[in-house]
């Protein structure tokens, strides 16, 4: 037989073998049984040097209108089987299902807290600062009234990187590198994270402060009790009720803690009448450290002597754990969705 005749021998088995090829895959096998590399077509090909000289440019001729006539009808066929699959997958879509929503994020509760207590005291005149997490002693301890062989900085409690660098332990450095740039008036709160030695059911080795320093000429605890209350009201509601108790920090005189009615039983010291878990039955729980600048932190900065302010601290994650009613500190460090998607 000659080349001819087999090479337009090929279509009609090729349509043969379309008929009843069923699936794309059983198409493709199909494809480079004839027209792969070494396909039928390919090897019918070979054979054309054996012909004489003259004989060859029909015969190539011929390949390539029967290669062409392949390729149309592998891509008919394609184009049936496609359908088809592409209707085999809508038979299985139900489209009366409900949709499924897509996920939304929140912000997390440490960044609600942070950003709703910094809004209040913008509203007060204060400004937002902040600064590095890696600070030297300096301006960690020395500054604040801590010498070297203060208590506070044991190596049992800091986080040192050398004898002179460290992790800071409390947002506090951010005033005093404050109070190096700008002369007084100053009002401000840090917000930020801090790092201690420390790691059991209440406490981690990173959380986060907010703190805050006002500093001008006459500045009174008046002012501070001012503050604070309007601060605690905002954030707790206008009925809390607000008691400062005597308190020692290093950094001011006199000092106290702040405490609030119980924002879980109200300040009744139980809920439905069984005693409250979060103020133990006393009606009031601590939510944040202040005083009186200590006279010898405006000595280390370099402030006149006519100076006065005040300053304060605290925990965000325990503002939000008051504040939501949360009743366990490691979820704020777990970010399991099930806790974070309830603040969304
Ligand atoms: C300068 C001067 C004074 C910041 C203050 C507290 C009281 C306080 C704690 C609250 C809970 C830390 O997160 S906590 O463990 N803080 O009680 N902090 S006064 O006083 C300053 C800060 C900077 C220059």
């Amino acid at each position: 037989m000659d080349l001819i005749t087999t090479l337009e021998g090929l279509v009609p088995e090729l349509e043969k073998g379309l008929d009843q090829a069923s699936s794309l895959e059983e198409l493709e096998n199909l494809r480079v049984d004839f027209l792969g590399r070494k396909g039928r077509l390919a090897q019918v090909m070979g054979r054309l040097p054996q012909l004489p000289p003259q004989e060859r440019p029909a015969v190539g001729q011929a390949a390539n209108s029967v290669k062409e006539r392949c390729n149309a009808l592998f891509e008919a066929r394609k184009h049936v089987l496609e359908a088809g699959r592409e209707a085999a997958a809508l038979a299985r879509f139900d489209a009366s299902l409900p949709g499924r929503a897509p996920w939304q994020g929140s912000l997390h509760p440490t960044t609600l807290i942070t950003e709703e207590i910094c809004d209040i005291f913008k509203r007060l005149g204060f400004d937002v600062a902040s600064g590095p997490e890696v600070e030297i002693d300096h301006y960690n301890f020395e500054a604040l009234n801590m010498p070297p062989e203060h208590p506070a900085r044991d190596m049992q409690d800091t986080l040192y990187i050398t004898d002179t660098v460290l992790m800071r332990t409390h947002t506090s450095p951010v005033q005093v590198r404050t109070m190096l740039a700008r002369r007084p008036p100053v009002a401000v709160v840090v917000p930020g994270k801090v790092y201690r030695r420390d790691s059991d059911l209440t406490h981690t080795p990173m959380f986060h402060q907010i703190e805050g320093l006002l500093v001008d000429q006459d500045v009174s605890m008046a002012h501070l009790r001012g503050t604070l209350t309007a601060f605690v009201r905002a954030v707790f509601g206008g009925d809390t009720q607000v008691r400062f108790r005597p308190s020692f920090f290093p950094f001011t005189e006199p000092s106290a803690e702040v405490d609030i009615s119980c924002c879980i039983c109200g300040g009744k010291g139980h809920v439905n009448g069984e005693p409250c878990r979060v103020c133990k039955t006393t009606g009031w729980v601590e939510i944040l450290g202040c005083g009186m600048v200590d006279p010898a932190v405006f000595a280390a900065v370099g402030y006149p002597e006519d100076v006065s302010g005040f300053a304060f601290g605290l925990g965000v994650e325990r503002v939000a754990m008051l504040k939501y009613g949360i009743g366990d500190l490691r979820m704020f460090f777990e970010n399991d969705v099930r806790f974070l998607g309830q603040f969304a």
